[in-house]
C-alpha cells in the first residue's frame, strides 16, 4: 500500500522575506526533506498565479492586502502579489528536495479563481487533477505538510477527507498565516472533517 506525502507550497514567497512570508516557513525544509524517505510517493505543490490574478489586492482598485472581497465563488481574502508564474518568488525553496517528487502540481493558474486546495479550486468544483493522479496510483492514505497551515494545507486536507482519503496533517511540519481568525477556524474545520492532526 503506497502512502503519499504531499508537500504544500514550500516556495520562496511563503518564506520569510517573501511577498507573503509565513513566519518560520523556511525552518521546515530540512525536516520535510528527511520525512520524504518514509513515503512511497511524494507530491510537491506550487502556487502558480498569472500576473494580475484576481486574488491579488493590486488587481482591485482601492483594495489592500488582507481585505476580504466577495467573489462569484464566495468571500476571498486579497493577498499581496505572490507566486507569479516564472518569478523567483514562485520557485520552490532552493533546499527543498524537489528531486524526490514524483509529481509537481501547480495550482492557482486560473486568472479569475484562486486555488488554496491541491484538489479543487476555490469554487470547490474545478478539479486540479490530483485526485485522479492519486486514484490511478492506488493511493488512499496521505500526509500533508507545508505552507500555509490555515490556507492551502487546511483546504487540501478537508477536500482530501471529503474525497475519502485517510488524511493526516503534521502540524510540526506546517506554519500558518493566521488572518481573520483563520488558524482557529482551520484547526476546527480539519477536525470536523475527520482529518488526523498530529
Ligand atoms: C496560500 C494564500 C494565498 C497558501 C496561497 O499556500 O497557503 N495562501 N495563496
Ligand atoms: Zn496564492
Amino acid at each position: 500500500m503506497t502512502e503519499a506525502l504531499i508537500v504544500i507550497d514550500m516556495q520562496n514567497d511563503f518564506c520569510p522575506g517573501g511577498a507573503l512570508g509565513v513566519p518560520e516557513g523556511d525552518s521546515l525544509v530540512a525536516a520535510i526533506n528527511a520525512r520524504m524517505a518514509d513515503f512511497g510517493a511524494v507530491v510537491v505543490t506550487q502556487d502558480w498565479h498569472p500576473a494580475g490574478h484576481a486574488s491579488f489586492a493590486s488587481s482591485h482598485p482601492g483594495a489592500k492586502p488582507m481585505d476580504v472581497m466577495e467573489m462569484p465563488y464566495g468571500p476571498q481574502i486579497l493577498w499581496p502579489d505572490h507566486c507569479v508564474q516564472g518569478s523567483a518568488g514562485a520557485r520552490l525553496h532552493a533546499d527543498l528536495n524537489a528531486d524526490r517528487a514524483d509529481m509537481i502540481l501547480r495550482k492557482g493558474y486560473n486568472p479569475a479563481l484562486d486555488s488554496y486546495s491541491a484538489f479543487f479550486e476555490n469554487d470547490h468544483r474545478t478539479p486540479t487533477g490530483l485526485h485522479g493522479y492519486l486514484q490511478t496510483r492506488g493511493i488512499t492514505e496521505i500526509t500533508l505538510v507545508g505552507l500555509a497551515l490555515d490556507f492551502c494545507v487546511n483546504f487540501s486536507a478537508v477536500d482530501a477527507a471529503q474525497l475519502g482519503y485517510d488524511v493526516r496533517v503534521e502540524a510540526a511540519l506546517c506554519r500558518g498565516i493566521d488572518a481573520h481568525g483563520s488558524m482557529d477556524a482551520a484547526l476546527a474545520g480539519m477536525r470536523a472533517a475527520g482529518v488526523t492532526l498530529v
